[in-house]
């Protein structure tokens, strides 16, 4: 019974299989590929074709807690992993000054 209570949450979230987006990092702008995401696991795929180092941080709009990337290179790729719930998401790149230049973007979560 408890088995079958476990299948069902992770029924519940999706089958438990990822979302996936992928964000695009240049000067001064970040892309992501889906401005809608359904809640549950995600992963976002950091792609930097830029010239500098950028990274990721996303953080619900509210909350207090702020997930990342280390600094990607010029060229380089990494992944970022995260259960999220429903709500709206800040998602920017924390080098410099580069949110403000632009490199941010909102993203929306949905059951
Ligand atoms: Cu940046």
């Amino acid at each position: 019974m408890r088995a079958l209570a476990a299948l069902l949450a992770v029924a519940a979230l999706g089958g438990g299989s990822p979302s996936r987006a992928q964000v695009v990092e240049r000067e001064y702008t970040l892309t992501l590929s889906r401005l809608h995401l359904k809640a549950g696991p995600a992963i976002f795929e950091v792609d930097n074709l830029g010239q500098d180092p950028h990274d990721l941080r996303v953080q619900r709009i509210g909350a207090r807690h702020v997930a990342g990337t280390p600094v990607v290179a010029p060229g380089k790729r990494a992944e970022l992993s995260l259960k999220l719930a429903p709500g709206r998401y800040s998602v920017w790149c924390s080098v410099a000054d580069h949110r403000q230049r632009g490199m941010r973007a909102v993203l929306v979560v949905t059951r």
